[in-house]
């Protein structure tokens, strides 16, 4: 189990075997990590592409390498500042005159890769009860689909889940998180179409107090994010929460499409500005090459990435895992 997991309520000692079966646990792990290989994968071969031929001889490296290493990074999305940052330590041996091969390079890319990665991250769902999670993001980059997702993902983890359809400007919103409410089993708390999201929030945050709920999970709109009147509604709704619970929200996620490429830098700046940002969620990592915004978007923001989608079933989520991540780009 990852480190920031936090464990359901723990049961009474005799109800609970000592120990879990090794077999389900393994089982489980190995299913999520084939899953987060299977998805990286064009991320991996474009890199190995790439990389192959700069790789494929451990030779000493010189300035000309690294710049066409930075250069292959830079197309992987990896943003340059962070290309710069990663490969600083390489740079500095050669400035000093120090012999540098390609093996040893490689080492060090990966530990820089997973330094950056490795943010430390309070548990997940936050130790509140409820705890409120609120999904942001710019319009299409799965923050229904995600929230359906997470929602299967705790509902395993035994907590118990209710909903807030918060993104109130199209019907087709809230219906489409109905729809997987009923497929995954949660409450959807709504209101009609073009009502005021914080009193959605509202109404959500009671039920969830009135029912013992242990986790909410709301749904925010992401109609074009330059625009002033979503940022300004955006603050209603966590002034909202706040009021209804203390402390909430206690997550806000910003959600990321991982084929959006460097847009996910200022998409991460402009609801940085509006809202505390808590941690990352980057979809569909199955169908781009362009996997390494991850990297760039935790490391600029230093925002911890909770999981990664891969595919459009409520099981296609996968818990990050920075080592695991690592190892299927640069195996
Ligand atoms: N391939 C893939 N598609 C995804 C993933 N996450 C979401 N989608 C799809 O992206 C589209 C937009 O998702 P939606 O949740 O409606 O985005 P929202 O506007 O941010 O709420 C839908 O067609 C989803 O099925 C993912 O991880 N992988
Ligand atoms: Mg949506």
């Amino acid at each position: 189990m990852l480190k920031w997991f936090r464990r359901k309520k723990e049961k009474p000692r005799e109800e609970v075997p000592s120990t879990p079966p090794e077999s389900e646990i393994s089982k489980e792990e190995k299913g999520l990590w084939q899953k987060f290989q299977a998805g990286l994968s064009k991320t991996r071969d474009r890199l190995k592409e790439t990389l192959g031929e700069l790789f494929e001889i451990d030779r000493l490296v010189d300035q000309a390498f690294l710049e066409e290493l930075e250069e292959i990074l830079i197309t992987a999305d990896i943003g340059i500042e962070t290309v710069t940052k990663l490969l600083e330590p390489s740079r500095r041996k050669l400035m000093l005159g120090e012999p540098l091969k390609v093996s040893e390079l490689k080492h060090s890319l990966r530990e820089e890769v997973l330094k950056m990665l490795s943010l430390e991250a309070p548990p997940f769902p936050p130790e509140a009860t409820p705890a409120v999670i609120f999904f942001i993001g710019v319009n299409g980059v799965g923050k229904t689909t995600t929230l359906a997702k997470v929602a299967w993902h705790l509902k395993g983890r035994g907590f118990s889940v209710l909903a807030v359809a918060a993104d109130t400007f199209r019907a087709a919103a809230i219906e489409q998180l109905e729809t997987w409410g009923e497929r995954v089993g949660f409450e959807v708390v709504k209101q009609a179409q073009g009502a005021d999201p914080g009193a959605v929030v509202y109404q959500g945050l009671e039920a969830a107090k009135a029912r013992g709920v242990d986790v909410v999970l709301v749904d925010t709109a992401g109609r074009l994010h330059t625009k002033y009147n979503l940022m300004e509604e955006l603050k209603k709704m966590v002034r909202v929460a706040g009021k209804v619970v203390p402390g909430a929200p206690h997550e806000n996620i910003l959600v990321l499409d991982a084929t959006t490429g460097q847009n996910a830098v200022s998409q991460a700046k402009l609801f940085g500005e509006a809202v505390k940002l808590h941690s990352l969620i980057v979809t569909k990592m199955d169908g781009t090459a362009k996997g390494g915004i991850a990297v760039t978007v935790a490391h600029l923001f230093k925002l911890p990435i909770r999981f990664v989608g891969l595919g459009e079933k409520m099981e296609d989520l996968a818990p990050f895992e920075p080592k695991a991540f690592v190892d299927a780009l640069l195996p």
